[in-house]
């Protein structure tokens, strides 16, 4: 993590004493805290090494995500089935050429690409490709991943875990993961709006389920969670969702929503993450790329908040135009934890509007940002970029409470900034996330 000199050492005093910060010392206290507090990433699609080849890292997998697969298709006039058929080095090399080459890389993804490169002192030129192969080519994996935990500033990092999916089943039938940072999720995408298509793995993995989810399937599901909670530890159950989501009605998800996932979660105490607003492949053509989004109706979220009083619900919303009744959600149902900027909101204009928005109306008790890594080194630029735009809105909240008479310490900033960046997610998963990751996490006592 980088650390920042202090301008005197007389202020240094100040700061470290304990006293009411001046005015101008602030944003300096601020800085210092974001990039010394290591936080907890709620949601990436990164893997530990115990999965094997499906956890991306290097310069080809950065090059090659799908954020950038978008934008190549802007900036070149390779057609995206000749770009299917290239090899994931020619995909790479094109990507390059498009968007590094020929064009500036001003976009949040592709600046993206630049800090990675700039952070391991590599070349950022037309040469730089070369370099970088050879650079990430040559790094041992594990002591790979601690430094880049460690420059992103980052202790903890969920992952994204899918029960049925094969490539990851080989993992979990071979005893799982035991990585002291990383941190399973059982993800239900498949089984919730996915159930015509994949209720027959259920039955292959031994369960009584049926095509309409009748009968006895509801209590096999159950059973089938309970023993994926047991397999992978999950630290909260999730589901991303479009934008038609509705709750409740007359769908096969809302029956396994409400009547298996949400009382499981409650039997084993894990929260549920929905990530809602997504409208899929409304151009298949650019397949992981060729998602949009689209405004939901967020009295769905409402109806679960009242009905579940119970559970603990973490909600992230895709579009713009539901960030502020989310706020106003979280204000009347204190289940409710808005987390992160996702996908299309991650750039700093929308981050840094959405931030002020739910400071203003939640005061800390919120979740800022989450990374959404695909690629293990994207979590330096992307947490970068979050401590970089939460400074200034940091800064302001703090100036602003100070004009108002309030005392503001490094202590209390300090406080704040781990509450949002760890402590609303320790309590609501009821985990301890050792800063330093020596061990895994530990229960806390209170399940609520
Ligand atoms: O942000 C992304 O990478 C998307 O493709 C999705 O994976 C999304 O984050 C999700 O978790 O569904
Ligand atoms: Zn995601």
């Amino acid at each position: 993590m980088g650390t920042t000199s202090l301008k005197s050492s007389e202020q240094t005093g100040a700061i470290r004493a304990g006293k009411p910060l001046a005015g101008d010392q602030i944003e300096l206290t601020v800085e210092e805290v974001l990039s010394s507090t290591p936080f907890v990433d709620i949601h990436t699609h990164l893997f530990s090494p115990a999965f094997g080849k499906i956890g991306l890292w290097g310069i080809d997998e950065l090059l090659t995500y799908h954020y950038l697969e978008a934008e190549f298709f802007r900036s070149s006039d390779t057609t995206p089935e000749k770009y299917w058929a290239l090899s994931k080095r020619e995909k790479a090399d094109a990507i390059w050429q498009a968007l590094f080459v020929e064009n500036s890389p001003i976009s949040e993804a592709t600046r993206g690409i630049i800090s990675v490169l700039q952070s391991f002192d590599l070349p950022t030129n037309g040469s730089a490709l070369k370099h970088a192969r050879a650079f990430f080519a040559a790094q041992p994996l594990e002591p790979h991943i601690q430094r880049v935990l460690q420059v992103a500033g980052v202790s903890d990092v969920v992952m994204t875990n899918d029960p049925i999916d094969p490539e990851e089943q080989v993992a979990w039938n071979n005893g799982g993961q035991k990585h002291s940072q990383f941190h399973a999720v059982l993800r239900l995408d498949r089984i919730l709006w996915g159930w015509q298509r994949h209720w027959q793995e259920l039955l292959r993995q031994g369960y009584a389920v049926d095509e309409r989810a009748s009968g006895k399937s509801v209590a096999e599901v159950r059973r089938f969670l309970a023993d994926w909670v047991e397999r992978m530890r999950p630290v909260y159950m999730a589901v991303s969702l479009t934008d038609e989501f509705q709750f409740p009605d007359e769908s096969i998800a809302s029956k396994i929503l409400g009547e298996a996932v949400l009382p499981s979660c409650r039997e084993s105490g894990l929260p549920m993450s929905l990530m809602i607003g997504v409208r899929r492949q409304v151009n298949p053509a650019l397949r992981l790329a060729g998602d949009a989004m689209g405004r939901a109706d967020l009295r769905a979220v409402e109806h679960l908040c009242r009905s579940f009083p119970d559970n603990r619900f973490l909600v992230s919303m895709l579009s713009r135009e539901n960030q502020h009744e989310l706020c106003v959600y979280a204000r009347k149902f204190s289940n409710l934890m808005p987390f992160g900027c996702w996908w299309f909101m991650n750039n700093p204009s929308i981050v840094e509007e959405i931030t002020r928005e739910r400071i203003e109306l939640l005061g800390t008790s919120f979740i800022p940002q989450h990374s959404d890594a695909r690629v293990l080194e994207q979590l330096i630029y992307k947490w970068k970029n979050t401590r970089v735009t939460l400074r200034p809105i940091l800064t302001n909240s703090y100036r602003l409470l100070r004009q108002d008479g309030g005392a503001v310490t490094r202590q209390v900033i300090e406080r704040d900034v781990n509450r949002l960046f760890r402590g609303n997610f320790e309590q609501w998963t009821g985990l301890r996330f050792s800063p330093k990751a020596a061990s895994r996490p530990s229960r806390l006592s209170r399940q609520s």
